[in-house]
């Protein structure tokens, strides 16, 4: 398969890059954070979208190099920005493939200890749905990756097949409100599932976010609700670090 044999050669052809995307307070509009969002540069294809390739490097077993890059590379980026007086909370995705490795948290150490990066800015964010398959299992995982000072967040919440009473046992911080509940937000139920998972999480004290805010109606719901943060096309799209860069520097 030519997509496997490229996908292999991606790392040494060093065509993988992180897109950033803002999370941000809807109240002030200050930056709280980032999520690191993977793609491929391929020198055919373009800029590849990782739906197209994160099934096959996870089928490969290659998204444990990869997702050793991207956390590496994202801890970089943080404690750059770090540097430059921006404490940006960063995010990273993993796949249920990575959380199974034995010795993911080791790694996760070693890249924090390599980058300096002070392990309480970085988020790994797993969905709902990975934690869920496994949960025995997941929760020895994500206690090992608490136990280092990180944040766990729970993506894609709010559409998993998770039960509540679940929460209580896993390591989290910060529950992410899936986009399929905010995109259908002028739906009463589906505002009123929404409302209902951002008084929780405060009342859980974790912190909420909710992802793909398109509209200013929704900016409006989730500043009334007190939505701790938001990440959406509406705030910015994914940028690359050069593009991240301009905006930063036109900041305040
Ligand atoms: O922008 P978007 O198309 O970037 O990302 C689609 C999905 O791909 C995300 O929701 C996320 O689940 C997954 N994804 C993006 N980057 C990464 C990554 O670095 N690692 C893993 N495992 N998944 C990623
Ligand atoms: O990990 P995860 O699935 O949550 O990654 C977020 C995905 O959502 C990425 O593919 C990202 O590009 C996409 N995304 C981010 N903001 C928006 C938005 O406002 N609308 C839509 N439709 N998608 C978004
Ligand atoms: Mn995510
Ligand atoms: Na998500």
């Amino acid at each position: 398969l030519a997509l496997e044999t490229d996908l292999r050669r991606a790392l040494e052809r060093n065509e993988y890059l992180l897109y950033y995307q803002p999370q941000v307070d809807p109240s002030s509009g200050e930056m709280i954070g980032v999520e690191a969002l993977l793609r491929w540069q391929h020198r055919e294809r373009g800029l590849v979208m990782p739906a197209e390739f994160i099934p096959l490097l996870e089928e490969t077993g290659m998204i444990i190099p990869v997702g050793e890059w991207v956390m590496r590379t994202a801890c970089i980026q943080a404690h750059k920005w770090l540097d430059e007086g921006r404490p940006l909370r960063m995010a990273v995705n993993l796949s249920a493939r990575q959380l199974r490795q034995e010795d993911l948290a080791e790694r996760v150490r070693s890249i924090l200890l390599e980058t300096g990066l002070p392990p309480g800015l970085l988020e790994i964010e797993l969905t709902e749905t990975i934690v869920m398959e496994n949960a025995g299992e997941a929760v020895i995982a994500l206690n090992r990756l608490k136990d280092l000072g990180v944040r766990i967040a729970l993506d894609d919440f709010g559409t998993g097949a998770s039960s509540l009473a679940y929460l209580k046992h896993f390591p989290i911080d910060t529950l992410k409100i899936s986009s399929a509940i905010i995109v259908e937000l002028e739906d009463e139920t589906d505002a009123a599932i929404a409302g209902a998972v951002i008084s929780m999480a405060r009342n859980m004290k974790l912190s909420s976010v909710a992802e793909g805010v398109e509209n200013v109606q929704q900016l409006d719901f989730l500043r009334r609700e007190q939505c701790d943060s938001i990440q959406g096309y509406l705030i910015s799209r994914p940028m690359s670090a050069q593009a991240f860069a301009e905006m930063l520097d036109k900041l305040p």
